[in-house]
């Protein structure tokens, strides 16, 4: 059996996945997939040493669930950054192993403390499968009697060689909001290159391709149920104010985001569903 399951302190159930086509570990904390990495390969997925693995406090790295609001909550900004699915404990469901590698489901539902946050019934179940490449794809259902209306995000912290030798293609042309600084609506031209804290969010539905160049290997993210990308490097300075980072570790990854950021909202009817996707590859 390739799975196994560990308790770290405070009572934080991690599943660690060995498998001969890929190895993984997963938090049910916020069903974070924390590492991913196929058989013969560098990792796929960065994971800050400094994580701070407590209820309550998102893991730095591999794929946080942004859900039901990407950044702040449009209507309180007290509220926890990006959700609060990311920082609940979620269920672990069935759990499959195939020659290509491992499937595994994780549920969420809403409980007083969530609806203290946000008014509504919902169900979330997110599908991992986990081999040469990885696909997550969260499904949302309505399980209220009022619509409601979200964002989020799949918000992949990818691994790569070196920031200064890695770009980003697939935007070129497509018009983003510039959120390091002042926000400001610009159109990408070329690729995305890293010289500078870039934290942009594209109106897209475009596949996408991250150059790592120094691993000689380009990861591909393909989003589906999603018309938002945002592209993340924190660089020199907020690396350095990020706690549970590494001042140098900007240097070791990009988020590239398969998400529904902002106008891209989406409203749910009752007994509605929605699915936000991501598969990733590498070549
Ligand atoms: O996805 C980009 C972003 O919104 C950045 O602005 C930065 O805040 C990043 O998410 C990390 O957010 P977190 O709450 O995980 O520290």
């Amino acid at each position: 059996m390739p799975i196994r399951r560990t308790e770290l302190p405070a009572g934080y159930s991690i599943l660690e996945i060995d498998h001969p086509a890929v190895s993984a570990r997963v938090a049910l904390h916020g069903a974070h997939l924390m590492e991913w990495t196929p058989a013969g390969q560098a990792p796929g997925l960065y994971l800050s040493p400094q994580t701070v693995y407590q209820p309550g406090k998102a893991i730095r790295g591999g794929v946080p669930v942004c859900w039901p609001w990407f950044g702040p909550s449009p209507v309180d900004s007290t509220l926890p950054m990006h959700g609060f699915a990311r920082t609940r404990f979620w269920e672990p469901g069935d759990f499959s192993e195939e020659a290509e590698g491992v499937s595994l489901k994780f549920t969420l539902t809403d409980d007083g403390e969530t609806r203290r946050l946000w008014p509504h019934a919902f169900h979330l179940e997110l599908s991992m499968h986990l081999g040469a490449s990885l696909r997550l794809a969260l499904q949302i259902s309505n399980t209220g009697t009022d619509p409601f209306t979200m964002t989020g995000a799949l918000h992949t912290y990818l691994s790569i060689g070196d920031i200064h030798q890695a770009t980003v293609t697939g935007l070129d042309g497509v018009d983003y909001l510039d959120t390091a600084g002042p926000h400001a609506m610009r159109r990408q031209e070329g690729p995305v290159i890293f010289d500078r804290e870039v934290d942009r969010g594209y109106h897209t539905a475009n596949p996408i391709a991250l150059h790592d160049s120094a691993r000689q290997r380009i990861l591909t993210i393909t989003g589906t149920g999603s018309r938002s990308a945002i592209v993340w490097n924190p660089w020199i300075g907020k690396s350095k104010a990020l706690t549970d980072l590494p001042d140098e570790d900007y240097q070791r990854f990009v988020c590239v985001e398969t998400a529904n950021a902002r106008e891209d909202s989406i409203t749910l009817q009752p007994g509605g569903t929605h699915v936000l996707s991501t598969v990733i590859g590498i070549s």
